[in-house]
């Protein structure tokens, strides 16, 4: 039987965990399950944001983390490195995604080299370089630098909504072409200047849904190795429907292993519920789940801020009862005896695949099956709120 994902980050390790439940070692597993698991969500991804003062490193910083440039937790996490101030900001949701605000090359004096070293670039998983205007010699020898150090780099052409607007008085207004001309213009200037096919994204941070942030996202994802690409998913923000589905995607290839493991920890049924299941361990999957789609309280605070859109009206919008509250192991029981209950339940295809690789008794299947459909269920209605948030923050018709 394959089981192969074209999800699963760590290969090896879910090799290992096949082999043990195929064994009907489930104890053995599950400690392995728990280790993957946790792996996952603590997945380091360091980006540095680099290029000259008022380029825009800070708010492209702000607006990757969800934040508008006046929000508080916009204040730097600061600390300073060598002789250069080089400040951590953490992702809010996510801390293991860390943007590192690098001063400008130009500001510093340094050579590109001496540079690099300041900043202290192997720990940088891949660098941006910014700017609001044609790239300069500075940012090209950076970039070469960058690439002997064998790292990374994107160049990314900032503020792009002013570039529009300054084309929308011309007469012949063609907001297509003018896109294509000043992306053509920024590779060209960087090929004249020695660099090999650049790749250059036109992003504007107030607008992160529109140009080319979705097509950066993709251009990294493809560039990272497997084991990040989640951690930068998670990381960003809901900038379309399809970024929504990706991270639907993703928590939903981990559910069989949350129903593997509350069937072996199955013994002690929950009071209030027929059968066993960790509750424990769903609260803090649902909790997961809420954040990674930016739906717990202080994310959607965030989000009303930097889009403008009242508070009160992206909740009206949510309809998952997970969606912005507290959640607690009281308040799932309670949602979970509604849901065993009602049956409301999705199908369970994948789950029917997994379960006969598991040697358990009847009990541990039914807390298999219900942990498995119950996530399935909260994961779908999330995702389902999480798109009708994007669409009310971006201005879009919300009727479903
Ligand atoms: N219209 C527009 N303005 C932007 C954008 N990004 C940044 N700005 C503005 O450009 C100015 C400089 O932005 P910052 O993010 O502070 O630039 P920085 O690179 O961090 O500058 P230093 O910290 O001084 O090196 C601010 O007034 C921003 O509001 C954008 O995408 N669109
Ligand atoms: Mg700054």
């Amino acid at each position: 039987m394959s089981m192969q994902d074209p999800n699963d980050s760590f290969p090896e390790e879910i090799a290992a965990i096949k082999e043990d439940l195929e064994n009907n070692d489930t104890a053995a597993a599950a400690a392995k399950i728990q280790e993957y698991l946790e792996r996952q969500n603590n997945v380091p991804l360091n980006i540095a944001i680099t290029g000259e003062s008022g380029a825009g490193k800070s708010t492209f910083i702000n607006a990757f983390r969800g934040l508008s440039n006046d929000d508080e937790g916009a204040a730097p996490n600061g600390v300073t490195e060598t002789t250069m101030e080089v400040i951590e900001y953490p992702h809010p949701n996510y801390p293991n995604v860390k943007f590192w605000d690098l001063p400008g090359i130009g500001t510093t004096n340094f050579p590109a080299k001496k540079y690099l070293k300041l900043v202290g670039f192997e720990k940088f998983d891949f660098f941006i370089i910014i700017s609001d205007t044609r790239f300069r010699e500075n940012d090209v020898n950076l970039a070469q630098e960058i690439q002997k150090m064998k790292k990374k780099f994107y160049f990314v052409r900032s503020k792009i909504d002013n570039d529009i607007n300054a084309e929308r008085r011309k007469k012949d207004f063609n907001p297509e072409m003018a896109l294509i001309k000043m992306k053509e213009d920024c590779i060209g200037g960087l090929q004249k200047q020695g660099v090999k096919s650049p790749q250059v994204f036109l992003v504007s941070s107030f607008e992160l849904h529109l140009y080319d942030f979705s097509l950066l996202h993709q251009t990294l994802e493809r560039d990272l190795p497997a084991h990040q690409r989640d951690a930068l998913l998670f990381a960003m923000p809901n900038i379309n429907l399809e970024i929504i589905n990706k991270k639907k995607e993703a928590f939903q290839s981990k559910i069989k292993y949350w129903a593997t493991l509350s069937a072996a920890a199955a013994g002690v049924p929950v009071p209030g519920l027929s059968i066993c299941v960790d509750l424990s361990m769903m609260v803090n999957v649902a909790v997961d789940y809420v954040a990674g789609f930016g739906l717990d309280k202080p994310s959607l605070e965030r989000l009303s801020a930097s889009s403008g859109v009242p508070y009160t009206e992206l909740l009206e919008v949510l309809k998952s009862p997970l969606a912005a509250v507290k959640i607690t192991k009281v308040f799932l029981l309670k949602l979970l005896t509604q849901l065993t209950s009602t049956a409301a339940l999705m199908a369970l295809e994948e789950g029917s695949r997994w379960i006969p690789l598991i040697g358990i008794p009847l009990a541990a299947g039914l807390s298999f099956t219900t942990t498995y459909r119950a996530l399935n269920y909260f994961l779908t209605e999330l995702a389902d709120d999480a798109q009708r948030v994007f669409k009310r923050a971006v201005g879009l018709n919300t009727s479903v």
